[in-house]
């Protein structure tokens, strides 16, 4: 009875956990670990004032560093510029992401900034923070059970508008490790003490 009651208390506090960071960046000391083709760049915002009356950033949201779409420049015409990793949440449920974003692309009638979640569209910014860092929150439980999540910042632009376009900073993926799993460790734990005795 007393190995059940254990048991018992090892479920609730499983089944009840918080949740964990998987990952997370402020971009200072490295760049997370991130891959960035065509405008996406790794570095320190200047506050360039860009076409349009669009502004960048100067520096990030935490520090000195973020990504951006062309740091000190406007973002190129016509482009696809993805800044893509791929993370193992095997063993996690609720997902979440949080990420901080600057955003002057324009409103979506041509350039678009959209998250894709394993090929999925997660979110699309509406093209203006208003010169401004805006925090962004994206449920992720969805993907419960999936074992790897490929995430992609992907901004598209037309040849119509230029502006300074997107920038990135204090990204984060969290999740609660899953009952089972937990559960298990705990089960084993509980097997070693009766060994013990
Ligand atoms: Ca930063
Ligand atoms: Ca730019």
């Amino acid at each position: 009875m007393r190995g059940f009651c254990t048991l018992s208390v090892l479920a609730l506090v499983a089944a009840t956990g918080s949740a964990q960071v998987i990952y997370s960046s402020d971009f200072e000391g490295d760049n997370g670990g991130w891959s960035g083709d065509n405008d996406w760049e790794w570095g320190s915002p200047v506050g360039f004032a860009g076409s349009n009356s669009s502004l960048e950033p100067i520096g990030g949201h935490s520090g000195n560093n973020a990504w951006g779409t062309v740091i000190g420049g406007d973002h190129s015409p016509s482009t696809v510029s993805s800044l893509t990793q791929t993370f193992d949440v095997t063993g996690y449920t609720g997902l979440s992401m949080t990420f901080w974003e600057w955003s002057d692309s324009g409103g979506n009638t041509f350039d678009m900034a959209a998250v894709l979640v394993n090929g999925n569209q997660e979110y699309l910014s509406n093209g203006n923070s208003n010169d401004a860092w805006r925090e962004v929150v994206l449920d992720l439980s969805a993907y419960d059970g999936a074992t790897s999540l490929d995430v992609n910042f992907q901004f598209s632009t037309t040849s119509v508008v230029e502006r300074t376009g997107w920038y990135l900073d204090d990204v984060q993926l969290s999740g609660v490790p899953t009952p089972g799993a937990a559960a298990l460790l705990g089960l084993g734990g509980l097997a070693a003490a009766r060994r013990r005795r």
